[in-house]
């Protein structure tokens, strides 16, 4: 008879004695683990935030996307790039994982690593440092892309993590995005602005209980070959323009499974064993953001992933109750890729100014990003579903030239105010933005390292922002590199 509740000590009662006797999961967790995560529509900083919370971190985990994600961290002035491995992967005494809610591309996952592996040193021995887990899918290459989940596992103490139960996405999911977009362009009129990875294919597979997982692949091939098969067959089906080479994808795929299998671990058991032994700092690093959210994004025009706090649980098996800190990364001003509503966007000279002061491009599709003020109706919205414990302020450089700066406050619907964010697309293309507008301080900022040197209306500005939200900012960024980062507490 044993009994563990959350926060309740957990026992075990002898049937035949009535003696009772702790069992070893731990009364009070042990290691919680910190969060980082995007508060508007991505590309707020993350990368830069998580490379910063890594320097002594144990272990660096993501737990949801693929390789649609990216992230730069400059480091020595060299501007390394990630999509699939966590940035902490750059700490060479810390695990990398990856988790079950990551969908991973195989080929993107081997060339990424090439790639950064030629700009500087960061990467060496990565694959000595990663874990993947054994549940995560996997994507065909040819219709999806072949995402891996969490393919990595590792036996030191510092490492980046792939989880266990990783989905795989294939090619096919990658060409079925394209022909997916294409679809969506002819017949409503606009497609989503996908990166097209693969992501949305290789999540419909996951949620139509045909997908594969890296567990599959590492198994039995033979079984694995045959449920390719049947996949490929079926996205055939659907989509007959479908150029699919199922022999050359599974003799790749092969070769793949050789290469990952070091890598690949129970992921379940992995973070159990991170949490209840040995004090480690854990880190997990959202990809994506908040309003990209599959459930609290502005759907239809967001990811296919759970980018809010509740992916953390289901992307990687921790309990609600090993949670710790929550950090929200929240750009100075707002940024968006692809298509869909942007209320505060500046389709004019700031957002040019933006644009450009902010060098604003996608790091996975080289796309231009739309720029427009600080939105914090969005990011209030954003706190509502993730309750940050502070905030990363970053980019706060880019707004250095303004002679003034707005700021979102309220949305207005037919001159009636809106109590939140709304859910409807049609409501929100149709608000109106009411904006504070606070002083600007026409100076650099780029070579601050403390608060009190910030401008004053910098830092009011910054104040202006912990008041409206009632969360503190805890760094302010204004500059690309690690040192440019302010620690306020
Ligand atoms: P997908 O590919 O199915 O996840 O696209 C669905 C929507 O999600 C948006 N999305 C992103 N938005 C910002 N940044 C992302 N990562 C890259 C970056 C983007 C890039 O870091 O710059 O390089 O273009 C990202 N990934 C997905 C996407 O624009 C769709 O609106
Ligand atoms: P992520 O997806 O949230 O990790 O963000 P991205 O890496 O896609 O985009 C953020 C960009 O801003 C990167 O090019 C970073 O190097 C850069 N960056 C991050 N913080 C700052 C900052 O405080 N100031 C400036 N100027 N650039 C920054
Ligand atoms: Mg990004």
């Amino acid at each position: 008879e044993t009994a563990s509740m959350n926060g309740e000590p957990s026992f075990k009662r002898h049937r035949e004695s009535g003696q009772v006797e702790s069992l070893r999961i731990p009364k009070e967790p042990r290691n919680k683990v910190t969060v980082v995560l995007g508060a508007q529509w991505g590309d707020e900083g993350k990368g830069k935030v998580v490379d910063l919370l890594a320097l002594d971190a144990d272990l660096v985990c993501r737990c949801q996307g693929g390789n649609n994600a990216g992230h730069t961290v400059v480091v020595d002035s060299v501007e390394y790039d990630f999509h699939l491995l966590p940035s902490g992967v750059l700490n060479k005494k810390a695990v990398s994982f990856i988790g079950n809610g990551v969908v991973i591309h195989l080929p993107g996952l081997f060339e990424e690593a090439e790639k950064n592996l030629q700009k500087g040193n960061g990467l060496q021995g990565w694959e000595t440092r990663l874990k993947i887990s054994d549940r995560a899918h996997i994507g065909k290459t040819w219709l999806f892309d072949l995402q891996v989940f969490g393919l990595v596992s590792c036996n030191s103490m510092n490492l980046c993590f792939f989880c266990v139960y990783l989905l795989l996405v294939f090619n096919f999911h990658q060409a079925v995005d394209g022909i997916q977009e294409q679809q969506r362009q002819l017949q409503a009129g606009n497609n989503l602005g996908t990166t097209k990875k693969g992501i949305g294919p290789a999540y419909s597979s996951k949620a139509a209980r045909n997908g594969l997982r890296v567990c599959d692949l590492v198994s039995d091939f033979t079984v694995f070959a045959e449920k390719f098969r049947v996949l490929a067959g079926q996205f055939l089906t659907m989509y007959p323009d479908l150029n699919v080479d199922i022999d050359n994808e599974l003799q790749q795929l092969k070769v793949y499974a050789e290469r990952l299998r070091p890598l690949v671990t129970d992921g379940v058991y992995f973070m159990h064993k991170a949490l209840t032994g040995p004090s480690k700092k854990i880190l997990v690093e959202g990809a994506n953001a908040a309003l990209l959210d599959i459930d609290f994004g502005t759907y239809p025009f967001v990811t296919s992933s759970n980018c809010t706090a509740g992916g953390v649980c289901t992307g990687l098996g921790v309990p609600p109750s090993y949670v710790g800190r929550v950090y929200g990364v929240v750009k100075a001003y707002t940024t968006r890729v692809g298509v869909g509503a942007f209320p505060t966007e500046q389709d004019n000279e700031i957002g040019n100014l933006l644009q450009s002061r902010g060098r604003e491009f996608g790091v996975t599709t080289g796309r231009r990003r739309r720029c427009g003020w600080l939105d914090l109706i969005l990011v209030r919205y954003a706190h509502m579903v993730n309750g940050f414990t502070a905030i990363a302020l970053t980019k706060l450089d880019v707004l250095d030239t303004l002679p003034e700066i707005k700021v979102g406050v309220s949305y207005t619907v037919d001159d009636e105010s809106l109590p939140s964010f709304p859910a409807n697309m049609d409501m929100l293309m149709r608000v109106s933005v009411k904006y504070e507008t606070l002083p600007g301080w026409c100076c650099s900022t780029e070579d601050v390292r403390c608060f009190e040197e910030l401008p004053p209306q910098a830092q009011s500005y910054i104040r202006f922002i912990e008041d409206f939200l009632q969360v503190p900012v805890k760094w302010v960024g204004v500059g690309k590199s690690r040192e440019s980062m302010i620690k306020l507490f």
